[in-house]
């Protein structure tokens, strides 16, 4: 078992406590029928726990110690000392939140995702409609998850042949009306652990690559600067299980080969640019962008000065040959002009289109939904490119559970540069 540390917010008080933990599962058959103690062992990864501005969110329970049923309308069952063990496909959010808003108590939920959430992936796997529809319900379950406090324990567990015969035979029970119970017998689920302890809030440490321009001969003012920022971590309603493939795993593997191909071209006098180049590798993307805040306020004054623009990369991952291109000031702007022409022509030759999208700042909320409007609030220029059109709520897109899928973008948006 593991405790890993997940996240900050706005006013610094969203504390998680995740855990991965093994379930045990007992097969316990009394009374007439033989008796049969064999225990499995799998994996299960729980539901996240945080606080946001003193509001408790996420599954609040981590110990687990019921019977297994097979689902929350199941005739005849105590459910609150009952795990409710489900196919995502089977679980069904309109249920489970009136469940919820009558203020009922579940024993537990445990819900199986297909193999294709498996983090190790096989590369033949190809997007069919089936896995689109799993990652919308997927997503769906997740901001349930994420914006409620669910009073019992919550985990998921990638569906094995052995999960598969769990759920079979407690089908077939609750449908017999011989629900599992001590005097009937049936599948025990078993999470032994002690309840989780608040975590303090982590530390946002951004990571910061600069690779210096050529001034030509006597030229003695400072060289204008381009940024390239990309945001780096995750959050989602299974933290062991949101590896931000998409967001923002894509727009960091973008920034590292800029930065990989910028510093050779830079390592010879020839072919060094006349502006300065600084790379920002920014924590706290999914909690609004704070560690870029806090970056932006650490940069030298001189250096935050000469940044004639910045752009951000959010989600560029995936197959599509449309990018949008998000901006704070209007797109007749000279600036703003500027950074489109650029990139919109290089884009061409490559046969994706870019659409600029403006959108202007909220002065009065300390929201933002981009990661370049930290800059604009600075007066830096700045833009978001990101296949999204419009700006993810709180927690939409940030590299949880649907986004484990393969990224396909990134080395078209590399030649763009
Ligand atoms: C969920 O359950 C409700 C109530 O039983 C039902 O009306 C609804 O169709 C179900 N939704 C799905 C997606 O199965
Ligand atoms: C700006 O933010 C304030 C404070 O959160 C909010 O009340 C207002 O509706 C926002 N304005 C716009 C145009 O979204
Ligand atoms: C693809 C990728 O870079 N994912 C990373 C996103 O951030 C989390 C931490 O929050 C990392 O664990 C992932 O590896």
């Amino acid at each position: 078992m593991a405790i890993q540390r997940m996240s900050k917010k706005e006013n610094g008080s969203i504390m998680a406590a995740s855990s991965y933990i093994l379930v045990v599962l007992l097969c316990c058959m009394v009374a007439f029928i033989e008796i049969c103690d064999a225990a499995s062992v799998f994996d299960v990864y729980r539901v996240i726990q945080y606080d946001l501005r003193g509001i408790p969110l996420g599954s609040r329970r981590g110990s687990l110690n019921h019977y297994a049923s097979s689902g929350i309308s199941v005739p005849g069952v105590d459910l609150a000392r009952t795990v409710v063990i489900a196919p995502l496909k089977q679980v069904n959010i309109t249920l489970l939140n009136g469940y919820l808003q009558s203020k009922r108590l579940l024993g537990g939920l445990l819900v199986l995702l297909p193999r294709t959430f498996e983090l190790i992936k096989d590369d033949e796997r190809s997007k069919d409609d089936e896995e689109t529809d799993e990652e919308a319900s997927v997503a769906q379950l997740e901001q349930w998850l994420l914006h409620n406090e669910i009073p019992y324990p919550v985990y998921f567990a990638i569906e094995d042949d052995k999960l598969k015969t769990v759920v079979e035979e407690a089908k077939l029970n609750d449908i017999a009306g011989r629900p599992a119970t001590v005097t009937t017998g049936g599948y025990k689920l078993v999470v032994p652990v002690s309840e989780p302890k608040k975590l303090p809030p982590p530390t946002l440490t951004n990571i910061q690559g600069w690779l210096p321009g050529l001034k030509g001969e006597g030229e003695n003012s400072v060289l204008p600067t381009i940024a390239i920022v990309a945001w780096y971590d995750t959050f989602g309603a299974v933290p062991a299980l949101s590896v931000g493939t998409d967001s923002n795993g894509s727009g960091v593997v973008a920034l590292l080969e800029i930065a990989r191909l910028f510093s050779r071209l830079y390592a010879n006098p020839k072919t060094r640019g006349r502006y300065n180049l600084l790379f920002g590798l920014t924590a706290g993307g999914p909690y609004n962008y704070d560690g870029t805040a806090k970056w932006l306020k650490s940069l030298d004054q001189r250096l935050r000065e000469s940044i004639d623009y910045a752009l951000c990369l959010n989600s560029i991952g995936l197959q599509s040959n449309k990018l949008h291109m998000h901006v704070s000031k209007p797109p007749d702007n000279a600036f703003v002009k500027q950074m489109y022409d650029g990139i919109a022509g290089v884009a061409q030759e490559l046969g994706i289109s870019i659409h600029i999208q403006h959108k202007k700042i909220n002065m009065s909320s300390s929201r933002v939904a981009w990661e370049h409007e930290q800059f604009s609030r600075q007066r830096i220029t700045a833009a978001t490119i990101s296949e999204l059109q419009t700006a993810p709520g709180l927690f939409e897109y940030t590299g949880g559970l649907p986004d484990t899928g393969q990224v396909y973008l990134f080395w078209k948006f590399k030649k763009l540069l």
